[in-house]
Formats: structure tokens, sequence, C-alpha cells
């Protein structure tokens, strides 16, 4: 065999450092240094070289990164040092408990430092380096065994295969150093797979976790490979390293992590009080949803490792840390009852009643179940076991059964075919998913069309909750809206807990209601698909009830950002007796069925853009431009469609047009749909 030549083990070398620090740069720092392109030429160069030359090829090069073929199964390995579990803390009243532990534990008192770091939802790897070169990674396992999955993890690019040890020489013995840490898929990656397997006719995961266990156990390491999977490490161990000068505490340990070449978590931080740690929980608990990972909690750890290793262990955790975890979003619990509730256009919506359970904070005993078709798909039945989620501020919901767990003899659920308040049949119309009880006197739909009447955005009558509605329509003292300008002092202070003074109120601010404007009355008489806006538009359009009676369909569907489905509502909505028999009663009671004169001439106390003139550019987030227009003029303001010296406010949607710049060198007040709003709302 012919001797290989200096200058092609010169180049290797060579080869090797430039992609190892590009690639470092890439993966771990986030910040690249080279183009793609360049990459791949040095990346196939090296290559070539590794072909003709294999007695050159060395595990840590970057080549080694690729997979290879498919393994039969994984080895069992024993870690050398166990990999604990970490005891939980719900609150932060658990986390003073676990503090306060600790504490007992010592004789005296003392003033400690905490380290915070984010806890990955992920999965756990140890990692060996032998005189710094990666030899093993296994999985957690029990936390006694696990499974060697080295060739899969030579596949995280965010994982050195040699340590960067420059400077570090001498100071201890890196013979045996473990890393502990967390694969994990980012949340685009995890959506990309899901997409692919779902093209594939595969199931999906269920979460990145899955995604990412699924993947560290994959036998063909190619596949893995061609994951992205990333790691943050955020345990070291070098046997002696506290007693150096290496590192001597958890902060100076993922400082030495990073400089080692491993990416680390930057949102951490060094607190040195409880309270401290409780802002950083608080912080992420609402900001973790901004990053591009799941994390499901705050890690805490005593920073002094001198005093981790005092502390010690329990029979299952570390005494010296604590996992304090978010509030979870998502809870198992059992449905006990399914029931139906009526809404105000009749809708019947089906709701599990459920044994509560905490989530995200708060104790959640209903969920909604949306319509009976919903109901049949995820197949929900009294009896079973469900996921039920509470996401932000939407109302919970059931997102999926847990059919294993489903006791014998269960029943499907049938949707009534007779209104549970009322008694009436009710109507599935064919289109659409929902079933509605269309007794227009059905106690449920008048209570709701109440509610509805009174709210902020329709007549604004204060005073009137929905206990109070249940009353007024249980005894029968309330039919319609209009019976609510019929109501005397002396009927309402036979309620409970009513006393003749704040019956006189409750007078009053109903009749007080007589002033609001004809969109707010309009609004209030809650005709299906009239929203607030849609109302506004319509009593500018149409200035007295008169008009909007006698409007065709072709009319009401000619105004700019009102649809057909708009449109056939609000006619079918006046050919119906009882409507227009409860228009008269409002008339009668004197409520606003008009645009007033001074409404739409004179500068009332309304007028709250009077004198200004606006332009918009732009989509709107949620107004179209028509709507935000009507809204404007009002107000009283003036809509142009040029931007010029004139012009007061310029509202600015998304892909604005040249107006923006226009505005701008004019120096033009921007807003964006929000602030417009909040200025008419103001
Ligand atoms: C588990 C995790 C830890 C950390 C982050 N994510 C996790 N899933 C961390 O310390 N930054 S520590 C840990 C454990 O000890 N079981």
């Amino acid at each position: 065999m012919e001797a290989i030549k200096p200058e092609v083990k010169q180049r290797v070398q060579e080869l090797r450092q430039l992609l190892q620090k590009a690639s470092y740069a890439y993966y771990v720092l986030d910040a690249p240094i080279m183009e793609d392109a360049v990459y791949d030429r040095l990346y196939r160069e090296l290559q070539d070289l590794e072909t003709q030359y294999p007695e050159l090829i060395a595990p840590d090069s970057p080549t080694q990164r690729v997979g290879e073929k498919p393994a039969t199964q994984f080895a069992s390995v024993r870690h050398h040092i166990p990999l604990y579990s970490l005891e939980n803390a719900f609150n932060l009243e658990e986390l003073r408990n676990w503090d306060q532990r600790w504490r007992r534990q010592l004789s005296t008192p003392i003033k400690v430092e905490y380290v915070c770091e984010l806890k990955i939802d992920g999965n756990a790897l140890a990692l060996t380096y032998e005189n710094g070169l990666l030899t093993r990674g296994a999985t957690r396992g029990d936390g006694i065994t696990g499974e060697d999955i080295t060739q899969n993890v030579r596949t995280i690019r965010s994982i050195p295969l040699r340590l960067n040890l420059e400077g570090l020489e001498g100071l201890t013995n890196f013979e045996r150093v473990e890393v502990r840490g967390e694969a994990f898929l980012p949340l685009d990656a995890f959506q990309r797979i899901n997409e692919e397997r779902q093209k594939a006719g595969e199931p999906p995961f269920a979460n990145p976790r899955n995604a990412a266990a699924g993947t560290l156990r994959q036998l063909d390491s190619r596949i893995v490979a061609q994951r992205r999977l990333d790691f943050f490490a955020y345990t070291l161990h070098i046997p002696g390293m506290d007693d150096t000068s290496v590192a001597s505490t958890q902060w100076e340990a993922l400082e030495l992590l990073q400089r080692m070449g491993f990416k680390v978590n930057p949102e951490r931080r060094l607190c040195s009080s409880l309270e401290e740690v409780a802002q950083y929980y608080q912080y992420w608990d609402t900001q973790r949803l901004n990053l591009p990972y799941m994390t499901d909690g705050v890690v805490v750890k005593i920073n002094s490792l001198k005093l981790q290793e005092q502390l010690g262990f329990t029979q299952k955790f570390p005494r010296w840390a604590v996992a304090l975890k978010y509030a979870a979003q998502e809870a198992p619990t059992r449905v006990e009852k399914i029931i139906v509730n009526v809404g105000r256009t009749g809708a019947l919506t089906p709701l599990a009643q459920m044994r509560p359970v905490q989530l995200a904070g708060t104790t959640v005993s209903r969920a909604t179940l949306h319509n009976a078709s919903r109901v049949a798909q995820l197949d929900i039945r009294v009896g079973d076991t469900v996921i039920v989620r509470k996401a932000g501020e939407i109302i919970p919901e059931v997102v999926r059964v847990l059919k294993e767990l489903r006791p014998p003899d269960t029943q499907p659920f049938i949707m009534p075919a007779h209104c549970p308040v009322c008694g009436q049949p009710v109507v599935q119309q064919t289109q659409e998913a929902v079933t509605r009880c269309v007794n227009a006197s059905c106690p449920a739909i008048v209570k709701r069309t109440i509610e509805h009447w009174v709210s902020r955005d329709a007549l604004d009558i204060r005073g009137i909750g929905e206990k109070l509605v249940h009353q007024l329509v249980d005894k029968g003292l309330v039919r319609s809206i209009a019976d609510l300008y019929d109501l005397s002092v002396e009927q309402l202070s036979q309620l409970e807990r009513m006393g003749k003074k704040s019956a006189q109120k409750l007078v009053d601010a109903i009749a007080q209601s007589k002033k609001q404007p004809w969109s707010r009355v309009l609004y209030g008489l809650g005709i299906r698909h009239v929203g607030s806006v849609t109302a506004q538009i319509l009593a500018q359009k149409f200035k007295t009830v008169e008009q909007l009676k006698a409007a065709q369909i072709a009319d009401i569907e000619g105004i700019y950002g009102i649809g057909a489905e708009i449109a056939e509502s609000v006619y079918q909505w006046f050919r119906i007796d009882a409507n227009l028999n409860l228009i008269e009663r409002l008339q009668a009671a004197g409520l606003q069925l008009a645009v007033l004169e001074q409404d739409s001439t004179t500068v009332s106390k309304n007028q709250k853009l009077a004198g200004k003139t606006f332009v918009i550019t732009g989509t709107l987030p949620t107004l179209k431009r028509e709507e935000a227009k009507a809204l404007i003029q009002q107000a009283g303001g003036k809509v142009t469609d040029s931007v010029s010296k004139k012009t007061d406010y310029l509202v600015v949607g998304e892909d604005p047009g040249s107006k923006l710049e226009k505005a701008q060198s004019l120096g033009i007040t921007q807003l964006s749909e929000g602030q417009l709003l909040a200025m008419l709302a103001s």
C-alpha cells in the first residue's frame, strides 16, 4: 500500500477543522459563517479524500454524522452515573416547601444562589466522552440502564463529536466526561414531520416529545439524520470537577459546557432569592408559547456543587433540585353527564359535565362538545375518560377520548329530538352541523336574547345579569325584550333580594336605554350574522327601521362589506310576524329605531372623530375597509382616498401601499386597527 502524502493528511485535517467550525456556528451558535454552497463543496472534498484513503476516516470527522445501515436492535447499557428524575412542584407554595425541606437538613440557616433553567420537554440523553471523543450516547431508560443509541446521537448536529478542550488541558483529568441534556424537536421540525407522515398515510406523532423519542429509537440512523433533532446540554460530570478550579457551581458548569462546544439554553438565570425564582417562573409561564420548542416547566437547582454533594439524593430524586411545572393545559378526566345547552339562536350545544380537574390554574368541570357531529366524530360517551384542554382564554373543550379506558355498557350520545328547555321538536338543518330549537318563545332563547339585549355593545343596561334574567323569565315577568320596558318598581321589588331602591335603579337604567342609538338597538335585536360592526353599517345606510324592513335582499347585499348570508338573514328576520310585533312594541316604548337628526348632522358627544380626516391603507386584520370607513364616518370623521397635508391619521393594515411612505414623509400619525377601535371606544 502506498504511503499517504503528508499534504493529503494536512488537507484532511484542515477540511475537518473548517467544516467543524462552520457546523458549530450554524447549529450551536445559530450564526452561520459559511454559505451552504461553500460548505457543501468542502464537505464533498473531504468525503472524496476519505473514500480514497479510508484509513484517514476518524470518528469525529464531520462526514461521520450521516448515519449508518439499520441496526437490528439497540444494546442495553448501564449508565456510568445514574440519571435521576426530578421532584415536581406544581406551584410556588410547593417550591417553598421544597426549599424548607432541604434547609431543615442543614444545621444552620444559609443564603444560597439558585440556577433557573427551562425544563425542556424532550428526551434526556447521557453522553460519554473519552479523552474528548464522543464514545457513547444513551437514552435515560429507567435511569440505571438505558439504550445505546450512539449512531443516532452522532447525527445530532449540535452535539460535538469531540469536546473543545482548548485552554483547559491540565486543569483536570478529561479521561471520562459525562454530559447530560435534552434532545428535542423544534416545533417547526415537528410540524414538518407530521405533515410528511400524514401525506404518507402514517399516523402523526401526538407531540414533539413523542416525535423526538420515536426518532431517537429509529434503527436506521440515516432517517434520524434527516430529522432536525436538537440538543441542550445541562449537566456536566468530570471526576473531581468541583475540587479543581474547573467549575464549582452549576452556573460555571453551564458556561463550561458552552465553551466545550455544546448548545446551552440561553434563557437561564442566576437567582439570589426564591422571589426571583418566582419571577422567572411567572415570566416563562406566559412567554414559553413564543419559544420555538416545548418547555413544560422550570428546573431550579442549588448553584453550589459542594452544597449539592452535601445534600445528596433521596431514593428517587436529588434533594438540591426541583422541577417547577407550568399549569397544565390538558388533563384527563371522566365525563359524568352530557347536557344540552340552548343558545340565543336556538342552537343546541352539547356540553360534557366532568369530574373537576385543575387546568391552566382554574378548576374545570364543563367542556363544550360543539355539536352533534363532533360528538359523533370523537364518539364521546358518558363514562369515558377524555382529555380536556383549556388554551388561553378559550372555553375548555374535549380533544379526544381514551377509548382503551372505556367501561363496558356505554351508549353513544344521541342529540335529543326535542328542545331540553321547552320540549318543542328541534330542527336539524341539512346544510349545517347545528341542531336548533325554533320556538321563539322558548325560555332558553328568551333568556339569551335578553342577556344579549342588555350587553355592553348592545343597549348596555347595567344591573341586569344572568341571575336576574333567569328570575324575570322564570317568574313570567318577561317573555320578550319589549316586556323589559313595562316592568314596574312594584313588580321588581317582589323578586328575591331586591329592595325598592335597587328596583327603582333598574327601572331607571332600563328607561335610560331608550336613548341608545338605532345602531345599538339593531345589534341588540340579535339578528343572526349581524354583529355590532355590521349593525353600524346597516344603521348608517338604512336610517330608519322602516327603510330596513322595506329593503330587498339585493339592496342589503349591495352594500360594500355585507355579504349574501347577512342580507338573507336580515331580510328573513323582517318577514316574521313576531319580529314585526316586537319592533312595534319597542317603537311604542320609545326606543330609537331611526337615526336621530343630530346623530348625523350636528356634532354630538358621540362624534369623537369630528373634524378628523382618515386614510386607510392595506388589509386590516378584522375589519373590511368599508366597515372601517363606516365606523369612522359614524363617529364624525372623514375618510379620503389619498394622503395629503390635510390627513390627520393613516390607518395601516398588512401590505400597505405607497400611502404609507407618503404619510411617513409628511409625518402623519399612523394607527393600527386596534388603535382605531380603541379611539372609537374611548
Ligand atoms: C431534566 C431536565 C433538566 C433540564 C432541562 N430539561 C429537562 N427536561 C435542566 O436542568 N436544564 S434536568 C432534568 C433531570 O434532572 N431529570
